[in-house]
């Protein structure tokens, strides 16, 4: 059986139980998901500003997770790194990013993704109401999207992470210093992220108002 293999944190070769058979067919799998679901979330966006004449989303980003990072992700939980574990307990391997403009743009987005019968939601979280202690703001929806194969139907398992320019702005930069630091980040850098996030939020409710303004001169 041929292995997949990956470095460990003292530099050695580790084996892992991931043949490249499985790694091809998980791939496969994952990009055929992506691809339906950007199509989908990119006709529900367009369908949304025909409708309301105004365009929400700055723009939509999306990635397949690199098996390196799903393997230490599995291995900071303890699991065991094989093909089952990835498909449980991994749940963005499939990943798209939609950033706003405004605040509650996010909420017109994510009432849109949840209004669609074709997506499937199996958790919200909303860490713009309840930020996570980094200060990291952001909507999750954890869905699963059908994905038609030769064999039959599967629903695939994606994350939908919903949030402004702002925030977005703000976790670009704390996931360069998280992979800077390697998760040891220094506590002055922490508490100064943190009021940066506070900071970030207090911009995107300013703006949210002067947008209000704005519309009601347009009127
Ligand atoms: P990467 O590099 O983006 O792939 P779950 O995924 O549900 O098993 P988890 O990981 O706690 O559990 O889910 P959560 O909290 O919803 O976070 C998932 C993703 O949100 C992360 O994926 C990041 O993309 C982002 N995220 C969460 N917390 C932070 C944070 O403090 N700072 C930044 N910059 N991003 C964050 P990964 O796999 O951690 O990383």
């Amino acid at each position: 059986m041929s292995l997949y293999y990956v470095g460990g944190d003292s530099m050695e070769k580790e084996k892992i139980n991931l043949t490249k058979e499985d790694v091809e067919q998980l791939l496969f799998k994952y990009n055929a998901a992506l691809r339906t679901l950007e199509t989908h979330i990119d006709i529900l966006i367009k369908d949304y500003e025909f409708k309301n004449k105004y365009m929400p989303v700055e723009h939509v980003k999306s990635r397949i997770k690199k098996f390196d990072s799903a393997i230490n992700k599995l291995k900071r939980r303890n699991y065991e790194v094989n093909r089952e574990n990835i498909e449980n307990h991994v749940h963005d391997m499939v990943g798209i990013r939609i950033v706003c403009s405004f605040l509650d743009d996010v909420y017109d987005i994510v009432n849109l993704i949840k209004n669609s019968p074709f997506i499937e939601i199996h958790e919200e979280k909303d860490y713009i109401k309840n930020p996570k202690k980094t200060g990291y703001s952001s909507y999750h929806l954890l869905v699963y999207v059908p994905v038609h194969f030769e064999d039959g139907k599967e629903m695939v398992e994606a994350e939908i992470q919903v949030r402004t320019v702002a925030m977005d702005f703000w976790a670009s930069l704390d996931h360069k210093i998280q992979y800077k630091f390697k998760d040891r980040i220094p506590e002055d850098i922490m508490e100064e992220m943190h009021k940066c996030s506070i900071d970030i939020n207090n911009l995107d409710h300013k703006m949210l108002s002067l947008n209000d303004e704005v519309q009601k001169y347009i009127k």
